[in-house]
């Protein structure tokens, strides 16, 4: 297996001498600083990473200095800003062209990266950076196994955590609490609990709502682990389901096997979306599912790649993707089943085999 420094300069197709990454203050910290690093604690505001063919070297703030150590990138500590300007031009000193992430780079950076790169030229290598990242390494696809793992089993306690009369807000925390209690490091993101109608908005936020007797609840939430994440989603009624509840849960389930009857290298992510979007188009729920089928996951809940009409992509083998077909009905609720899977030469391990047969809370 290559290294990650190799593994980054083979997807790049610009030839720079270095990508120099660097993080802006929580939230504007750039993703790649940590998929290059590898290095799975800290927060890294303000610090740099410089990553070579044949090296990777962090500038440390001094509050970051033992997360770096310990996690064996080589690392140089500074003490302020202009220490950092003067480290940074000893580095890149003699460089000729440098590389840097635009999409995830705020714009201050950028003039001080230029600024340390004197008479370099400047190269916008986030392309590359995406192709690196949508296929996993092995090290990646063991913490992402580990999420995984963790989410699924959650998933299975769910209508023992969550009861009739409990709110949105209750029931996420009991899935965070669960997740951490097994090894998680945190929340992928804040648990999306959806009751009722509410399970129709594809990216809600829990909130004070109670679970009653006949609804929808909605749960799509998943597991950090080592900065790697799972993404899953489970739907269930409180109660026994109506008969079009129950039917929307069997054509989105349905939906889901086809996708992933699909998944294998060489096949186009297009197409994996066809084969849900043909199922629940040619139900009675026709236009109901109103986002793409997958996305990559990683470092990042919405990592590069998709099961999309609108962005295709080739698979490869060691890709990780969600798939997750739903059907939204404003007013009355929605389903969504998500699984996480890795790509595989002849078609796919399921990394979340979390129960999706029809189950009531
Ligand atoms: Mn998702």
């Amino acid at each position: 297996m290559p290294t990650k420094e190799r593994w980054i300069f083979a997807s790049m197709e610009a030839d720079v001498d270095a990508v120099v990454l660097m993080n802006g203050t929580d939230p504007n910290l750039d993703n790649s600083f940590f998929y290059a690093t590898g290095i799975p604690n800290g927060l890294f505001e303000g610090c740099v990473a410089i990553i070579q063919p044949k090296k990777t070297e962090v500038l440390s703030s001094e509050l970051e200095e033992l997360s770096s150590r310990t996690s064996g990138v080589r690392t140089t500590v500074f003490d302020n800003a202009e220490h950092r300007h003067k480290l940074l031009t000893r580095r890149l000193a003699g460089m000729r062209r440098i590389g840097v992430n635009s999409r995830e780079i705020t714009h201050a950076n950028y003039l001080r990266i230029k600024k340390a790169a004197g008479k370099a030229k400047i190269v916008d290598v986030s392309e590359g950076l995406e192709t690196a990242r949508v296929v996993k390494l092995p090290d990646e696809i063991s913490r992402i196994k580990k999420a995984c793992a963790i989410g699924s089993s959650v998933g299975e306690m769910i209508p023992d955590l969550v009861s009739e009369g409990m709110t949105e807000t209750e029931a996420a925390a009991e899935l965070t609490y669960k997740m951490m209690r097994l090894g998680a490091t945190g929340p992928a993101f804040v648990a999306g609990v959806a009751f009722g109608s509410k399970s129709a908005e594809p990216h809600y936020h829990p909130g004070p709502r109670k679970l009653k007797r006949g609804q929808f609840a909605l749960f799509d939430y998943g597991a950090c682990y080592g900065r790697y994440v799972s993404d899953i989603t489970r739907t269930f009624t409180c109660g026994p389901a109506n008969k079009r509840q129950r039917e929307m849960y069997d054509v989105v389930l349905k939906a889901q096997l086809a996708a992933l009857d699909e998944v294998r290298a060489g096949v186009h992510g297009k197409d994996v979306d066809m084969a849900a979007r043909r199922v629940i188009d040619g139900s009675k729920f026709k236009g109901l599912f109103i986002h793409s089928t997958g996305h990559g996951i990683g470092v990042t809940v919405h990592d590069p790649g998709a099961l999309s009409p609108a962005r295709d992509m080739v698979l490869k083998e060691n890709m990780v993707l969600t798939v997750e077909p739903g059907v939204y009905i404003t007013g009355f609720g929605g389903v969504r089943i998500e699984d996480d899977i890795l790509v595989t030469k002849k078609g796919c391990q399921i990394l979340t085999p979390c129960t999706k047969e029809f189950r009531e809370i």
